[in-house]
């Protein structure tokens, strides 16, 4: 062998060597370019975004345990939506943190509008309960301490944009016989006799209804044309009676 030309094993391992240099070299622009391209000055604030997020999730958490769960039965049952509904917010941060390539504006955008819901939500039941009305299933009542006629009655509900109380169900009843009280509900048979129609227009189901026995009897024809609770004592508590008698009276809200 020529001693003068050089070792064909050190040519290939000079070539091996310079290789993974310049392997290195191409793996540090590729970080370096990442990087910049990540925290580039266009690009927002990730970190402090998200935390401005939390910061306001967990506001609306501790504004949320401030309210008295013990005042109505339902108002659990809000509590525990609204809470659902802030823990799937945090489920999405957290898989947010551990994801290998969100997309931060997406999951930004869809974070912001669930907060702004809640927020809504929340408007909207500090209104109303500041307003001393009560929450119970999807409803806010407002109960009346001044009597009036079944007519008045109504129009003062609708003036707060709610109506005479529709009592759908066993349970809503039994919301209204709580109270004890001889309250107008928003069932009348003004248009025709003997035909009970709630203010809503609909029907009286005979299958969800709480006459008390003997109920509805126009009481020696005297032309009792509107419903109330008044034997509070028994599930079955409704009467019909003489419209323009004075009585305290239930406003019915609904929220979606
Ligand atoms: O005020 C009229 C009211 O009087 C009675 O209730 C206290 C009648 N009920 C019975 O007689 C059982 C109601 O039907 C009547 O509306
Ligand atoms: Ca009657």
């Amino acid at each position: 062998m020529d001693k003068n030309l050089p070792d064909a094993s050190a040519t290939n391992r000079k070539l091996v060597v310079l290789s993974l240099g310049l392997l290195c070299i191409l793996q540090a622009a590729l970080n370096i370019s990442l990087r910049l391209a990540l925290y580039s000055s266009d690009a927002p604030d990730y970190d402090a975004v998200i935390r401005n997020l939390t910061e306001e999730r967990d506001q609306l958490k501790r504004k949320l345990n401030t309210f008295d769960s013990s005042d109505a039965p339902d108002h659990d049952a809000v509590i525990r939506n609204l809470t659902e509904e802030r823990d799937q917010l945090k489920r999405k941060l957290n898989t947010f943190d551990s994801s290998d390539a969100p997309d931060y504006d997406a999951v930004i955008r869809t974070l912001t509008e669930e907060r702004d819901q809640l927020k809504r939500k929340l408007n909207i039941f500090d209104h109303y309960t500041q307003e001393g009305w009560r929450y119970f299933r999807s409803s806010f009542y407002f109960i009346s301490s001044v009597k009036k006629s079944w007519g008045d009655s109504r129009d003062n509900c609708l003036q707060k944009g709610a109506d005479l109380v529709i009592i759908n169900s066993k349970e809503e009843n039994e919301f209204t016989r709580q109270f004890r009280r001889l309250f107008w509900i928003g069932l009348t048979d003004t248009e025709t006799e003997g035909t009970w129609k709630w203010v809503d227009g609909t029907l009286l189901s005979t299958t969800t209804s709480y006459w008390h026995p003997g109920e509805p009897n126009s009481y020696f024809s005297t032309n009792e044309d509107c419903g109330e609770t008044k034997f509070n004592e028994v599930e079955d508590n409704w009467n019909d009676e003489k419209c323009h008698w004075q009585k305290f009276w239930i406003c019915e809200k609904m929220v979606a």
